[in-house]
């Protein structure tokens, strides 16, 4: 809020059926707009923010996309969703109104319990699996020790991305959720980045880490807390 201090803000209040007050937001129209920040093609405000991968962070008046790192929810139909809230009589009345999809078809794993996770078995690059998680609610897997890693490993059936990069900050590997990556189970001779870099990483069928170019294609494992 203090970063906004002082420029004339038109703060538009959405209301749901119902009558209760869903957000409030500020919506730019320029860079200026956004004092030190710059103006996303949400509408929204974004900051530098070194432990976002996109080195980016919307945020406190930017609805649905409050303190979200740019890049972890899809900036598409952004605040144009009212209409199609109205027509969803159906919709539970407590339910946000602009949560993405709960994880649809994510699976539990015995040796992990408090998680829910999906494969996706096509190849893709890192950014495109990362997206993909965060559409359905979810997030490119975060494996946090040895245990959930091997489940993971297992469900991929193979190499897989994990959601860890260093893109913000080379050689500081981050998390998708903005925090500072803490298991890191590197193979021999890795992290390398190596040239021309390498900043998002790959989980081997060893069960051990090494980066690799983000544009790779390979499958990828979506996380998503229990409900
Ligand atoms: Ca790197
Ligand atoms: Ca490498």
């Amino acid at each position: 809020m203090t970063r906004l201090a002082g420029l004339a803000l038109t703060f538009v209040s959405v209301a749901v059926v119902g009558g209760c007050l869903r957000t409030t937001s500020y919506h730019c129209s320029s860079n200026a707009d956004c004092s030190a920040g710059m103006c996303e093609l949400n509408e929204f405000c974004s900051f530098v923010d070194p432990n976002c991968p996109s080195g980016r962070r919307f945020g406190e008046l930017s609805a649905q996309f409050s303190n979200t790192c740019v890049g972890e929810l899809p900036l598409v139909d952004a605040g144009v969703d009212s209409a199609a809230i109205d027509a969803s009589p159906d919709a539970p009345p407590d339910a946000p109104p602009d949560a993405p999809p709960n994880c649809p078809g994510y699976i539990t794993l015995a040796a992990v319990p408090g998680h829910r996770y999906k494969l996706f078995s096509s190849a893709a690059s890192w950014q495109t699996r990362r997206d993909a998680c965060a559409i359905e609610g979810g997030y490119l897997v975060v494996p946090d020790d040895a245990t959930e890693l091997a489940a993971v490993v297992n469900l991929a059936g193979g190499s897989s991305w994990v959601g860890v990069t260093d893109a913000a900050v080379e050689g500081t590997f981050a998390t998708v959720l903005g925090a500072a990556a803490t298991f890191l189970p590197w193979a021999n001779n890795q992290p390398d980045d190596k040239p021309p870099g390498e900043d998002c990483v790959k989980a081997a069928s060893s069960n051990l880490y090494s980066d690799e170019r983000c544009s790779l294609s390979l499958r990828a494992v979506c996380e998503c807390d229990l409900p």
